[in-house]
């Protein structure tokens, strides 16, 4: 069930990203990916929230069992795409999560939602939950090294290595406001550039239909 779920969210994230060339001419997700929890890890989180690893505690408590990850170039982009997201009709969005506007304590930085996806089975529909994170590539570069070294030393990150990624982070959130910014003015230029052709070609063609030239 967790498949089909990532399966249909990842048809509708398509769906959304060619909305979107179509309306503003720009691509604005990077990439997509998808997973589904291993094993060994869901026993962890269980057992760290106090609780026997049984399906029932699984269902109920584990809210990114399927994940899918949506990597976008600038930080506008990310809330663009939480907005279509939470516009959809047929997904309800249970939880936010909003660790771009306020990282967290170690410097983490990405958009979680935590969705509900109707599956329609043999034996009926059910609800699955899916956990999106939405991050600009920064983001995932910082998220990803931290996870290495996270795993590394076993969640236990000396402090001096902790320091260094929480100014790594930092560096990474000034790279994402520079990086958006000079994305936010090169849209600019390019829809000035499309404003000023079509203007020229009205002009033109008003011009060749007030002398009776349009066909040419
Ligand atoms: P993995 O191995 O990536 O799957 P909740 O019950 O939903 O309130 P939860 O699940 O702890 O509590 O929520 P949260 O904080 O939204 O974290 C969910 C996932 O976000 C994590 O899953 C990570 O993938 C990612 N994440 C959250 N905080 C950090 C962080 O500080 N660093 C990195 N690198 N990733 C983070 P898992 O199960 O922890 O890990």
């Amino acid at each position: 069930m967790y498949g089909a779920a990532l399966k249909q969210l990842e048809t509708k994230i398509d769906i959304i990203n060619n909305e979107f060339k179509t309306l503003h001419k720009y691509n604005p997700i990077e990439h997509v990916s998808s997973r589904i929890k291993s094993k060994e890890s869901i026993y962890k989180k269980l057992k760290k929230k106090g609780l026997e690893p049984t399906y029932e505690n699984l269902v109920k408590t584990i809210n990114d069992i399927a994940g899918i990850r949506i990597i976008c170039s600038f930080i506008p982009d990310i809330f663009k795409i939480v907005e279509m997201l939470e516009n959809m009709t047929d997904i309800t969005v249970i939880k936010k999560k909003d660790y771009v506007t306020t990282p967290k304590t170690n410097g983490y930085s990405s958009y979680h939602l935590i969705v509900s996806v109707p599956v329609s089975l043999s034996m009926g529909t059910i609800n699955v939950k899916v956990e999106i994170q939405i991050r600009t590539m920064a983001m995932d570069f910082w998220a990803s090294l931290e996870h290495k070294i996270n795993y590394k030393y076993d969640k236990q990150i000396p402090k001096g290595i902790k320091k260094e990624l929480k100014e790594c982070a930092k560096m990474t959130q000034k790279l994402d406001k520079r990086m958006s910014h000079l994305g936010r003015n090169l849209m600019e230029e390019e829809k000035q550039i499309v404003k000023e052709i079509t203007t020229e070609y009205s002009t033109v063609y008003a011009t060749a239909l007030l002398t009776g030239n349009a066909g040419v």
